[in-house]
């Protein structure tokens, strides 16, 4: 097979499959996937077309051809994709065009968000890359997606049981995210570690309105770039796509200058569209080596929301860990994740950048707890997570469902030890810290540490770690039993950083063990070890001492910019909540009333509970309702349309407003009043169409509002819509459609209603 991920020359992808098939009389309802078994003809045809246009990779056209999607219409995954697959083949016969396996988003939502767990979508796509693998395809290509967790158990479920190429293209939004938050480096980074062979970008906009995110994709990343736009933007008269074939290959050529590797077009491109492409890149050589030579390497950890780069010192909150911590040992036992949770937030809140996570104790099932932990915390912070364990398996069950590029706290010059973690660095794409320690222990002098590092570095090298993801840490002794041994650390750190230019990490409170005073020696010998290379400082972010050093240090080194974070975070009164040093010491069990705002804003179910029935104390039922929880809402609400929060914490946030909700409903009900219900509203999907997440995210919202919702369903006819209006005597109607096809029903469902009961108010979701 040719290798197109490894040329200089352009490689011409195809273009919609979807609105050459409407074209062609696609009946409404239909799954597109299921013609290439009753009219393969049609599906070969238009892939033909593509073929003749020049287009070297053609996508088969088994975009949603999973169990959920064809569920009830009588075929399996495999029928469909082995006949998709063969449809595409036929259309190459006699050609080199090579035929990908089409994976779209599976149509729900992943937990904590909806309810398909990891594993459950895991399934659905190793389904569908089995059977595309048996049926011959040549590569297999994730597109149009928006949620990155999804896109990890897909290229999982793809590199797991298959040894077929793997591209992945999803979908941004002119903020540079995708509908679920994703940012553009966020997507490079994960996808990069999980050793995926080119990525991209389609659908959505146009290639004018798509460039800059291109532009910011190429520079993100070492991989082929690919892009796959619409034919401009959706015009809302015609129907159709606003930019010509001319057009769009005119504009699809700036990309030329940013270094992308291939392409092709999305919704609304045809094969004329393709063929003015390749008219246009036929004889140029692309600047992909170029780009890919400027590329700067640096450490970068993150979570979809978040990149955090380590280019400054870099607070890692060690308090998630049952060491010397009661409360937390004595969360884990109980089972009791909210403490944890809102340890976390409370780190960030106090300047971690960083969350170091360890679940290992005694009594414990760490895998278990691991991988509960980090699904858990990663539904209520955005901080990427520093996985500290020596535990293969549980490391392993944490790397497979952490959101993002996470990093492995640790291994050490210990071969075998080596052996194990390094395998699962490489394998999930993880930065990694290494102890400078072996078999024998900690070495003295900073020398022999030095000569660990190395070993760990060169064995990290030999199994493709690239050397930006890996860190040292130099290790520390108590001052108080070695004394002398004190200063050989930041020795280390100096030696290992400037000769083997990799970032430093290290627990740094160990240096005070057995003296008064910890915070006194801890901060000065941060000091020190920051001035020595240090990056990344394991410790207790409530510490003010050590971290008016920190903040003091980024201004003095030079690396905050116009001391930017310093002001933020010093310039403000004493007691304004966020600055981190509102008064509060360091220590942990002091008890502070739980703001209601704050435990909904960070979707802290628990909490919220707590916050409402404190509130109940003193306030009326409907007050604490109309005065607390609403207000939250609408607070999450604008949070989430100025960009400044994402869908999953929008419904995170929602739903700890629920937990609200329900203890002011209980008490009602104690009451004997009624509970609250601020009316009924119908929601439907409409006929033909099964998208049904818009309609799910609208309906708990409103249910949230106290609202009660009689959720119809997808693919819903416009006389059971009737129906349950006149069933309910409901005066609000929502509607939602995602498809172009199924606008026409959605038109008919608000005529008959409108016909109907005319008093009844209606309101859309549409794809625009
Ligand atoms: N290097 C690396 N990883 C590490 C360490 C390191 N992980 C664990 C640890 N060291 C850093 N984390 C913690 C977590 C909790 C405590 C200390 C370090 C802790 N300390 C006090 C005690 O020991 O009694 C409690 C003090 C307090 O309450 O504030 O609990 O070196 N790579």
């Amino acid at each position: 097979m040719k290798n197109i991920f490894n040329t200089n020359e352009y490689v011409i992808l195809d273009g919609a499959m979807g609105t050459m098939l409407q074209n062609s009389g696609l009946e409404l309802g239909e799954r597109p996937e299921i013609l290439a078994i009753t009219h393969p003809e049609k599906i070969t045809a238009v892939h033909g077309m593509y073929v003749e246009s020049g287009a070297n990779l053609i996508y088969a056209n088994t975009f949603g051809a999973n169990a959920h999607k064809l569920a009830g219409f009588g075929y399996t995954v495999k029928e469909v994709i082995t006949a998709g697959i063969k449809a595409a083949k036929k259309a190459c016969e006699g050609s080199d065009t090579l035929v990908a396996l089409d994976i779209g988003p599976l149509g729900e939502l992943l937990e904590p968000a909806g309810t398909l767990s990891f594993e459950g979508a895991y399934e659905l796509f190793k389904e569908m890359v089995v059977a595309g693998t048996d049926a011959g395809a040549d590569v297999i290509v994730f597109e149009t997606m928006t949620d990155l967790y999804e896109v990890k158990a897909g290229v999982l479920a793809a590199k797991e049981n298959s040894s077929l190429p793997v591209m992945v293209s999803m979908t941004f939004e002119s903020n540079h995210r995708t509908f679920a938050g994703c940012t553009i480096e966020a997507m490079a980074m994960t996808l990069e570690g999980l050793g995926v062979d080119a990525i991209g970008i389609n659908c959505s906009l146009g290639p004018v309105e798509i460039f800059p995110i291109a532009k910011e994709l190429c520079s993100n990343t070492r991989l082929p770039v690919f892009v796959k736009p619409n034919a401009g933007l959706p015009n809302l008269k015609t129907g159709g796509y606003d930019i010509n074939p001319d057009q769009f290959a005119e504009q699809m050529l700036s990309y030329h200058d940013i270094g992308i590797s291939m392409l092709g077009g999305c919704c609304g491109t045809s094969p004329e569209y393709i063929r003015e492409i390749v008219s246009r890149f036929n004889n140029l050589r692309t600047k992909a080596a170029d780009r890919i030579g400027q590329y700067v390497p640096s450490l970068r950890v993150c979570s979809p929301t978040t990149t955090v780069n380590v280019d400054h010192v870099t607070i890692v909150g060690e308090t998630i860990n049952p060491m010397g911590r009661k409360f937390i040992k004595q969360a884990y036992l109980c089972d009791d994740m909210d403490t944890i949770l809102a340890c976390a937030v409370e780190q960030v809140e106090n300047g971690a950048e960083i969350l170091d996570v360890n679940a290992g104790m005694p009594g414990i099932d760490e895998t278990a707890m691991l991988c509960k932990v980090v699904k858990l915390l990663q539904s209520v912070v955005d901080a990427p997570i520093l996985l500290d364990s020596q535990n293969p398996e549980a490391l392993e069950a944490a790397l497979r469902v952490y959101n993002g590029k996470p990093m492995i706290n640790s291994t050490n010059a210990d071969k075998d030890l080596m052996d194990k973690i390094f395998p699962l660095a490489k394998k999930y794409g993880a930065a990694i810290v290494g102890l400078t320690l072996d078999e024998e222990g900690i070495p003295e002098t900073a020398e022999k540490r030095f000569e660990l590092a190395e070993r760990i570095v060169r064995t990290g090298l030999s199994y493709g770690i690239h050397k930006e993801d890996m860190v040292i840490d130099c290790l520390t002794l108590a001052a108080s039993v070695q004394q002398k041994e004190a200063s050989e650390t930041p020795k280390a750190i100096k030696m290992i950083k400037e000769q083997l230019g990799v970032r430093i990490l290290l627990g740094v409170s160990n240096i005070s063990f057995g003296l008064p005073q910890r915070e006194i020696i801890n901060r000065n010998f941060l000091t020190l070890a920051m001035n020595a290379g240090l990056d990344m400082p394991i410790m207790n972010p409530k510490d003010q001492g050590m971290k008016e050093s920190i903040y003091a240090y980024n201004v003095l080194a030079g690396k905050d910019e116009g001391a930017k974070n310093y002001i933020e975070k010093f310039a403000k009164p004493e007691g304004t909540p966020d600055n981190g040093l509102g008064g509060k010491g360091i220590k942990n069990n002091e008890s502070t009333s739980v703001d209601i705002f704050h435990a909904i804003r960070k979707g802290l179910k628990n909490e919220t509970k707590i916050a409402t029935e404190n509130l109940l104390e003193s306030m009326e039922e409907m007050a604490v309702i109309n005065e607390k929880l609403i207000p939250a809402l609408d607070v999450l609400g604008t949070l989430f349309e100025k960009g400044d929060i994402f869908l999953p914490q929008l419904i995170q946030g929602a739903q700890a407003a629920q937990a609200g909700f329900e203890v002011v409903n209980k008490r009602l009900a104690a009451k004997d009043t009624e509970t609250v219900n601020r009316g009924k509203i119908v929601l439907a999907t409409v006929k033909g169409d099964i998208h049904d997440i818009g309609k799910n995210i609208v309906k708990i919202i409103l249910q949230n509002y106290g609202y009660q919702i009689i959720d119809l369903g997808r693919d819903v006819a416009s006389d059971v819509v009737i129906e349950a209006v006149k069933k309910h005597d409901v005066k609000l109607v929502g509607l939602s459609a995602l498809m172009t096809t199924t606008l026409k029903s959605m038109e008919e469902t608000i005529q008959a209603l409108h016909k109907e009961r005319p008093d009844c108010k209606i309101l859309v979701g549409v794809p625009f």
